[in-house]
């Protein structure tokens, strides 16, 4: 059988590492031919060598030029910049698997989309800011959206082709970050190293944050509502703390399908790059449920996590709030992984973003790029005025 071409957008992150892990291991299945990374020219020159692609993407053109240097003679072509990021995602391959953190994934989705490619889809961020926009895409060309997060890859598997209208209820589950046992003041005042301690996950640092506010769940509910065609009211985020429920889904005659694994990205990844073939697990994760022994979920406390509550409302209310939401979370956490604000004040800012906001609906990607650009000024020159204390 022909091999399938892929590109990975983000691949020297933690998904697009997990990404290569598995297509090292389906080597007669998948041929990498193109990938795109952000800053790490060191380990993307080690994953050039190793996939050999014939297109590569790097941030800016210091960084190509640092990357040419590291292979000495090179024989590969580098881009760099948006235009380099839309080229591997409209480049000559079947599927691309977007792993890019934040708002960055939105052109490249739809360069991909407009080609007809399938994207195996890890970068939710985009959904929340443009689902509408992506679901017309998918609508007017051949592509397809394959989820790759855990818990989307779990709906997938348990809706399969039943009807979206007999579906009542999703469950989305958490496994609620570090701080789920933590007292509220405590919470409030927490550190950096504190809240990038994740306790079942290996995941980068910007969701490794999102998970610590739970912010990750309630941008995975508006993303499950734009892959699924849910609404708000059919979702519920539930707290798994092992991790081995992925999501379940209740169905309008009473029946649960829960999707249940080991807790390893590269599970979902290789499905996501598969579907609708299964393969055999190349790697020893199969889950023993004996030794998991139990399985408990309880409901998440909005007190302690009010990021949760905050998208909940974004995600009823639509038009152009999860733009915000979306560019205030990620100005908030980049704010906080430098130290120059409190674990606090990621609520507060971007509960302050939302607050201040004259939604609008926006349609196009200029306007949805707009919003989003205004909403990271007025949170940077606020912060820069506003000495935040907690
Ligand atoms: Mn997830």
């Amino acid at each position: 059988m022909k091999k399938k071409r892929v590109s990975v957008l983000g691949s020297t992150g933690s998904i697009g590492k997990q990404t290569l892990d598995v297509l090292s291991a389906f080597k007669d299945d998948f041929e990498v031919v193109g990938l795109a990374a952000g800053g790490n020219a060191q380990l993307l020159a080690e994953q050039i060598k190793e996939h050999s692609p014939r297109f590569v993407s790097v941030k800016d053109e210091a960084l190509a030029r640092e990357l040419k240097s590291i292979l000495k003679d090179p024989i590969i072509e580098i881009f760099w910049g948006d235009i380099g990021l839309e080229f591997v995602s409209s480049c000559s391959c079947d599927i691309v698997v977007n792993s890019l953190v934040g708002s960055l994934g939105l052109k490249p989705t739809i360069s991909a989309l407009s080609h007809g490619k399938r994207v195996a889809f890890a970068n939710k961020e985009t959904l929340v800011i443009a689902g509408n926009l992506i679901n017309d895409l998918l609508q007017k060309h051949n592509g397809e959206i394959i989820p790759l997060d855990s818990e989307h890859v779990a709906i997938h598997q348990c809706i399969k082709d039943i009807p979206i209208e007999k579906v009542k209820k999703v469950v989305l589950t958490a496994s609620g970050g570090p701080f789920r046992t933590w007292a509220k003041e405590d919470i409030m005042k927490a550190t950096k190293d504190q809240a990038l301690k994740h306790p079942t996950w290996v995941m980068g640092q910007k969701i490794t944050i999102d998970s610590a506010t739970l912010m990750n769940k309630g941008l995975e509910t508006i993303e499950a509502m734009q892959l699924f065609n849910l609404s708000k009211k059919q979702i519920d985020v539930f707290i798994h703390p092992q991790s081995i429920v992925h999501s379940a889904v209740e169905f309008i005659d009473g029946n649960i399908i829960a999707q249940l694994g080991a807790t390893d990205m590269r599970l979902p990844i290789q499905y996501s790059l598969f579907y609708p073939e299964r393969k055999e697990l190349p790697f020893n994760l199969f889950c023993d449920l004996l030794s998991v022994g139990k399985l408990e979920f309880e409901a998440p406390d909005y007190e302690k996590f009010p990021c949760l509550k905050l998208a909940y409302e974004v995600a009823s209310s639509g038009k152009s709030y999860p733009i915000v939401l979306n560019a205030a979370n990620e100005v908030a956490v980049d704010l906080f992984l430098k130290e120059e604000i409190t674990f606090s004040d990621i609520y507060k800012l971007i509960s302050n973003s939302i607050d201040s906001h004259n939604p609008s609906e926006p349609h196009s990607l200029e306007e949805i790029l707009e919003i989003d650009r205004e909403t990271r000024k007025k949170l940077q020159d606020l912060t820069r005025v506003t000495v935040l204390k907690s």
